[in-house]
């Protein structure tokens, strides 16, 4: 069984460097949050992945190769996965996520749209072995991890991801994996610091959550939203950061915090192509393909099963 929400929130409140999983951030109103995000004018990452996905379908599709079996980490809610499907026809597709009610509602709206495919939904968390349909047994299978989603690992737990993937999709298998490339810190740093503050919203939203379902009693008006580019980790780093000296209660548990002590609530890695490119091979993957936009802010890369 995976730990619940109330045990993660222990455990990393509990930490040196107090922590919370990112993964959390998506209620209703943290996934409301995030689709603001993805239209501010400082978040380049969606329209980046969305402009360069339209000028290279072709490409895309020859890549993933006809009838594939295509296998979406994350809700396929996206414009980007209507695009692909569009683009690449598969056979079936297959959308993993944590979220069953985001997983309902992408199938139903992609059933509407795609009547004549095979779609299937799985609830269940990608980052652990999971089993998945199959619906023809030598069906090229690709899974498409789009959104630099990928930026929230490590890279050992990027690496560890990836050999599961390869795991996954065999020895014909692919991956199409969206990664946000290192650029401008200054571009880096606006991106997770919007003028309209949606993106502190976004990450107090985190203690606002840990309040309505946890019993907890966080003031949110005691915490600041903190993100800051660490050049030499290559990621965005955020943070909420205790204005002053508190305690804070989570069901039975309390915790301290010291003025200017942070939980860091999530790591968004940047990659160059090349230290990409490396990752993937360590995960048994060759990159025989990147797609990039027009600013080369953001790629899409084909990986081939090696
Ligand atoms: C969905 C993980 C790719 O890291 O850019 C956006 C999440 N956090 N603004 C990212 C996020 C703050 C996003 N990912």
């Amino acid at each position: 069984m995976s730990p619940s929400f109330l045990e993660d929130v222990i455990a990393g409140l509990s930490l040196p460097q107090k922590a919370l999983p990112p993964k959390y951030f998506y209620d209703a109103a943290g996934s409301k949050l995030f689709e603001r995000i993805c239209r501010l004018p400082e978040y380049y990452l969606t329209r980046a992945e969305l402009s360069l996905t339209r000028a290279n379908l072709a490409s895309l599709a020859r890549f993933a190769g006809r009838k594939c079996d295509l296998i979406e980490y994350g809700s396929g809610e996206s414009l980007k996965t209507r695009l692909l499907l569009r683009g690449v026809r598969p056979s079936a597709y297959i959308a993993v996520d944590i979220s069953p009610a985001a997983l309902l509602g992408a199938v139903r709206a992609l059933t509407r749209a795609f009547p004549k495919l095979n779609i299937t939904g799985v609830a269940g968390d990608f980052s652990r072995p999971l089993k998945i349909p199959v619906f023809e047994g030598k069906t090229r299978r690709v899974v498409y991890f789009p959104g630099s989603t990928i930026g929230n690992l490590t890279p050992d737990e990027a690496h560890a991801f990836l050999r599961m993937t390869r795991g996954q999709v065999g020895a014909h298998g692919a991956m199409l994996v969206g990664v946000d490339l290192k650029k401008d810190p200054t571009v880096l740093h606006a991106a997770y610091n919007d003028s309209r503050g949606v993106t502190a919203r976004f990450n107090l939203n985190l203690l606002a959550r840990i309040n309505r379902e946890l019993g907890g009693d966080f003031e949110l008006r005691r915490w600041r939203h903190y993100a800051f580019y660490n050049a030499p980790l290559g990621r965005i780093e955020m943070h909420l950061a205790s204005l002053k000296k508190q305690s804070v209660a989570v069901g039975q548990h309390r915790f301290s915090f010291s003025e200017g002590e942070t939980i860091h609530t999530e790591n968004s890695y940047k990659y160059s192509a090349e230290e990409f490119r490396v990752l993937a091979a360590s995960g048994g993957f060759a990159a025989p393909k990147l797609w990039m936009d027009k600013k080369e802010q953001f790629a899409l890369f084909g990986l081939e099963a090696s």
